[in-house]
């Protein structure tokens, strides 16, 4: 909005140029998502507590985590309250992507809210059928595939799949793009919610990814920047950094609070909409393959849960003492401490992984 607001004005103040560049408007992002998230966070938890909304811890945990009965949970409503805002802020809201964006982060969240308000509302950890959350993600994912293609304004936006390292691939995915943006959205959605099971660990996870493809889609916005690193030009996927910077900013403010020991948690609410803005983010910039570099904590959490079932019912025999992969260490007497900053550490080092894929081509 300052974006429309203040620009205009730069022939009568000259300073007001700044407003645009990106650049600036996402250190402004980051700056007001923050100091938002600082200045809301302690009411939003004492209202949390007010009207308890408080977390029921499953038997099947680790005994550790029965401290934790009552904690504040749907944390996630102060996170998105501060990605939004600040997005609609300092984003140039013409552009369409910003809009798509905001969207399918709150459509997840949406779901994720109405399995948060069944938990708590049943008092037990059972809200909505894993079906129907399922069928409800693959819906929002499936119709954000479907409008890519054609979303008015910009250039038209084409269902290819690039790929990271290999310039002159290029695949166009045809009617097979939708159920492909489905799988991305749908699955980094779920390896956040299933990585959300230690105080700031998805929130931290998150933190780095949005803070990666700040700079994946400033790339893919810049026509010259693109063209010299080689990556698929995104007329427009630019504005997405500002989104990116809001990400930040709403993470660590997130994390100000959510940090161990934790005095809220941010709910399906906001795992699931973290993991589908971060996946229709990773859509619009053509960088979804390196979705599971950036995302490399997700992935390894996701993954741990499939092969644990998986030899679960197929050997009767567990790999992991118990799935996700941070439950593993826990039951191996690593202090929850310790498991959150190493595999923090990992996150770091998957993104810095990943930005190398912009010039090993
Ligand atoms: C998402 N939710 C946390 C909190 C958070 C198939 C199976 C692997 C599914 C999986 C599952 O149900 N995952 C659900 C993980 C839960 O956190 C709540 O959920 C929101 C995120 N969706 O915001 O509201 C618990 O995590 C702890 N927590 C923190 N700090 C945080 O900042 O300590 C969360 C955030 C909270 C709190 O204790 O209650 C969760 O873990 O449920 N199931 C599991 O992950 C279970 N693993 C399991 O069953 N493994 C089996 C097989 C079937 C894979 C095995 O290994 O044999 C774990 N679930 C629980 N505890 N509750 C086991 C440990």
């Amino acid at each position: 909005m300052l974006y429309h607001l203040l620009y205009p004005l730069s022939d009568q103040f000259a300073p007001f140029n700044v407003f645009r560049y990106i650049t600036f408007r996402t250190a402004g992002a980051v700056a007001t998502a923050v100091l938002l998230a600082l200045l809301c966070g302690p009411a939003f938890i004492r209202t949390l507590r007010r009207l308890s909304v408080g977390q029921n811890i499953r038997e099947v945990g680790p005994q550790s985590h029965q401290v934790k009965a009552g904690t504040p949970t749907m944390g996630g409503l102060l996170i998105l309250f501060t990605l939004v805002v600040p997005t609609l802020l300092w984003a140039n809201l013409a552009n369409v992507y910003v809009w798509l964006a905001v969207g399918v982060t709150l459509a997840f969240g949406a779901i994720g809210f109405l399995d948060d308000f069944l938990k708590v509302r049943r008092g037990r950890n059972l809200g909505l059928t894993a079906r129907g959350k399922f069928l409800a993600q693959v819906g929002v994912a499936a119709l954000a595939g479907a409008l890519l293609p054609q979303l008015p304004g910009g250039a038209p936006f084409s269902p290819t799949l690039a790929f990271p390292f290999l310039k002159d691939l290029v695949i166009d995915l045809g009617l097979l793009y939708v159920p492909f943006v489905v799988f991305v959205l749908v699955g980094s959605s779920n390896a956040v919610n299933l990585t959300d099971g230690l105080d700031g660990l998805a929130i931290g996870a998150t933190l780095i990814a949005a803070g990666t493809y700040a700079v994946f889609t400033y790339v893919a916005g810049n026509r010259v920047v693109a063209s010299y690193l080689q990556v698929p030009y995104v007329a427009g996927a630019g504005e997405l950094t500002v989104f990116c910077g809001a990400l930040v900013g709403a993470s660590v403010g997130f994390l100000w609070f959510n940090s161990h020991p934790a005095e809220v948690f941010m709910g399906d609410v906001g795992s699931l909409a973290l993991g589908g803005g971060i996946g229709i983010v990773a859509v619009i910039a053509k960088q979804e393959l390196v979705l599971a570099l950036v995302g490399g904590l997700f992935v390894l959490e996701a993954l741990s849960v499939i092969l644990q079932v998986a030899s679960f019912k197929l050997r009767g025999k567990r790999i992991f003492r118990m799935a996700p992969l941070h439950h593993h260490f826990e039951l191996g007497g690593w202090a929850e401490p310790k498991i959150i900053v190493r595999f923090w550490i990992l996150s770091g080092l998957f993104a810095l992984l990943s930005l190398s894929t912009l010039k090993l081509r």
